[in-house]
C-alpha cells in the first residue's frame, strides 16, 4: 500500500539505519538513503592501532539490558562477551558510573594514596546525583552543573574537612578539577558551566554495567547494513538543502538537493545529521528556513567535542588490575575544567586514561580522554606533537623519564566536516521542550501543506538518552513508526 511513497533518509549512522530497517519492513519499498562519506555507522567507527581493534567513536552500550535496544540486537547477532549476557551484569545498576578500579597519579610525579582521593570523588559524585534533581527549576539559584558543584564543594569543605591539613585539602580540590575534567568528557562539553543544571536531570540511566564489542562496534552496523535491500544507501553524496513544501515538483512536497546538483523528489525526509552539523549548516540546509522555535533548540542545546588518544606501551605503568588512570594536577586547586593556555597546555585537559581490557587482547593500550577547546585545538596538530605531549605528559606523572610510548592515534571529530563535535548535551537555558522542539517534523502542527515533510531522527532528538547509540537507534525507529501510523491510519492521504 505504500509502494509509491518516497522517502529519503539523510545520513547512514545508526538512526539512519534503524529507520531504513523499519520502513523497508513495514513495506516501503522507495526508501533510500544518502550519505556524505564512503561508509555506513558515523560515529560509530572502529578502527586499528597496530593490529589492535580500537573504537574512533562510540565505545560501550551503556546500560546493556533488556530495554536497551543496541543490547538486545548485540546478543542477537552475537557480538557480545559471554559475561555481558549474564544477569547479573543486565542487572547491575551503575548509575553511569561503572565501578572501575582505579589509579591517581600526581603532577609532582608518581602513584597518589586512593585514600587521600575518595573522600573528594564521593563529595563529587554525590553533588553530580544531586544535579539531577533540579529538573524543571532552572536550577536556581545556578544556572549551570559548574558553579552548583564548585559553590556546594566550598561550603560542605568547610564543614566536613575543617579537620584536615592544608595541603590534603588543596589536593582534594584538585581532585574535584580532574572530576570536572572526566565529566566535560561524559557530557560532551568544554566545561560543566555550559551544563543547564535545570536539564542535567534530562539523562536518564538504563540498568546494566556498560560492556563493549570485542570484535568492533561497527559488527553491529554491518550485520543490519546486511539485512537491507543492496543498493539502498547512496555514498558520497551529500545534501546541500531540502527543499520543502515544494511546490515546483508536482506531487512531491520535498525536494533534496544534493552538493552534486541532482535533486530528488521525495515524499518525506529523514533528517539525521548530527546536531554539530546542524548548528553549522542549517541555513544552508533547509529552505524554507527552520522556524524559529526550532533554531533556538538548535542553537540552545550544547555539542562539544571529547576525543580519544590512544597511547599503546612495551610495558605498563600501572596496576595489573588497573581499570581507568586519573591524572591530578596539584596546582589546579581552584576547581577549574578549562585550561587558560591553550596551546602550551591543552594536555592538561586529559583527565587521563581508561585500560583497554582484556590485556591478552590488547596489550598495554590506554585511551586517553579529552574534551573542549583544548580537545580541539589538539585535533590541529601533528601526530608527531601529540605523541611528543603525551610522553611529557606520562614522565612527569610516572616521575619516569624514560616511559616511551609505541604507538599514538587519536581521534578528530571536531574537524569532521559531517560531525563538527562529538555529541550533544543540555546547553545552559536549555529545557525538555528544546528536545521536544528537535524531534519536531516539518511544518509544525497546524499548518494547511502536506503534514511529515521532514522529519527528524538521530541522537540530539531523543527526549531522555541523547547522546548515545541506544537513544539513536530508538529516534530512528520513532521516526519510521510516525510514519507507518500515519499511512496505516489515514488510508485517504495515500498515494497509490
Ligand atoms: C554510546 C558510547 N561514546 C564517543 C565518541 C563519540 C560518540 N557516543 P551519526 O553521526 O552516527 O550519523 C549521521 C550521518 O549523517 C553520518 O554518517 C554523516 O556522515 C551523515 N551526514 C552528515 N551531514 C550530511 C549531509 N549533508 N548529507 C548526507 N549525509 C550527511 N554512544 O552509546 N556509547 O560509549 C559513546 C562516544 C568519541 C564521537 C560517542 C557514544 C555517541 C554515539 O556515537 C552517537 O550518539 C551515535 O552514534 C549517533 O548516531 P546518529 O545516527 O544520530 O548520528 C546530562 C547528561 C548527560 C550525560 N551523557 C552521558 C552519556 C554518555 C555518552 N557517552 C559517550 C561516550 C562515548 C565514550
Amino acid at each position: 500500500r505504500s509502494v509509491n511513497t518516497k522517502i529519503v533518509i539523510i545520513g547512514c549512522g545508526i538512526s539512519g539505519i534503524s529507520a531504513a530497517h523499519r520502513l523497508v519492513k513495514a513495506g516501503f519499498n522507495d526508501v533510500r538513503i544518502l550519505e556524505a562519506t564512503s561508509r555506513s555507522g558515523g560515529r560509530i567507527k572502529t578502527g586499528r592501532l597496530g593490529n589492535k581493534i580500537v573504537e574512533i567513536g562510540a565505545n560501550w552500550i551503556h546500560g546493556p539490558c533488556e530495554e536497551n535496544p543496541v543490547f538486545c540486537l548485540a546478543r542477537q547477532y552475537r557480538l557480545l562477551d559471554p559475561e555481558a549476557l549474564t544477569p547479573e551484569n543486565q542487572a547491575m545498576d551503575i548509575g553511569g558510573h561503572p565501578p572501575w578500579t582505579p589509579n591517581f597519579f600526581g603532577s609532582s610525579g608518581g602513584k597518589l594514596n586512593a585514600e587521600d582521593i575518595y573522600p573528594a570523588q564521593q563529595m563529587f559524585l554525590e553533588l553530580l546525583n544531586e544535579s539531577s534533581e533540579f529538573q524543571g527549576q532552572k536550577g536556581e539559584p545556578w544556572s549551570c552543573v559548574g558553579d552548583f558543584i564548585r559553590s556546594e564543594v566550598q561550603q560542605r569543605a568547610e564543614e566536613q574537612w575543617k579537620d584536615i591539613d592544608a595541603t590534603s585539602r588543596s589536593l582534594r580540590l584538585c581532585v574535584i578539577s580532574n572530576m570536572l575534567k572526566v565529566e566535560c568528557c561524559v557530557n560532551g562539553a568544554h566545561s560543566m558551566d555550559e551544563v543547564s543544571l535545570g536539564a542535567f536531570g534530562l539523562y536518564k540511566t538504563l540498568p546494566g554495567n556498560d560492556c563493549t564489542f570485542p570484535g568492533g562496534y561497527e559488527g553491529l552496523i554491518k550485520n543490519l547494513m546486511s539485512e537491507l535491500p543492496s543498493g539502498l544507501v547512496t555514498y558520497n553524496r551529500p545534501v546541500r538543502c531540502v527543499h520543502w513544501n515544494n511546490t515546483e515538483e508536482r506531487g512531491n512536497p520535498v525536494m533534496v538537493e544534493c552538493d552534486d546538483g541532482e535533486r530528488i523528489a521525495a515524499d518525506h525526509v529523514i533528517c539525521t545529521v548530527p546536531l554539530g552539523y546542524l548548528r553549522k549548516h542549517h541555513s544552508t540546509l533547509f529552505h524554507p528556513p527552520l522556524p524559529l522555535h526550532k533554531l533556538c533548540s538548535v542553537q540552545r542545546l550544547g555539542f562539544g567535542t571529547n576525543n580519544k588518544i590512544f597511547v599503546e606501551f612495551d610495558a605498563p605503568w600501572w596496576d595489573a588490575d588497573c581499570e581507568i588512570i586519573y591524572l591530578v594536577w596539584e596546582d589546579e586547586d581552584a576547581m577549574v575544567d578549562e585550561v587558560p593556555d591553550v596551546q602550551r597546555s591543552w594536555i592538561k585537559k586529559l583527565f587521563g586514561f581508561t585500560v583497554l581490557k582484556p590485556t591478552e587482547r590488547y596489550g598495554h593500550v590506554l585511551c586517553g580522554w579529552i574534551a573542549g577547546h583544548e580537545s580541539e585545538y589538539m585535533e590541529t596538530l601533528s601526530e608527531q606533537e601529540v605523541t611528543q605531549a603525551v610522553t611529557q605528559l606520562v614522565r612527569r606523572f610516572t616521575g619516569n623519564p624514560t616511559v616511551t610510548p609505541k604507538r599514538v592515534f587519536r581521534s578528530q571529530w571536531f574537524h569532521d566536516p559531517w560531525t563538527c563535535g562529538s555529541y550533544t548535551h543540555p546547553g545552559k537555558g536549555c529545557s525538555e521542550q528544546d528536545l521536544d522542539n528537535m524531534m519536531e517534523p516539518l511544518p509544525s502542527k497546524g499548518s494547511q501543506s502536506q503534514p511529515l515533510q521532514v522529519l527528524f531522527a538521530g541522537e540530539a532528538t531523543h527526549p531522555c538518552y541523547f547522546s548515545t547509540v541506544h537513544g539513536a537507534v530508538l529516534t530512528g525507529w520513532r521516526e519510521a513508526d510516525r510514519l507507518i501510523s500515519h499511512y496505516s491510519s489515514v488510508p485517504c492521504l495515500e498515494k497509490d
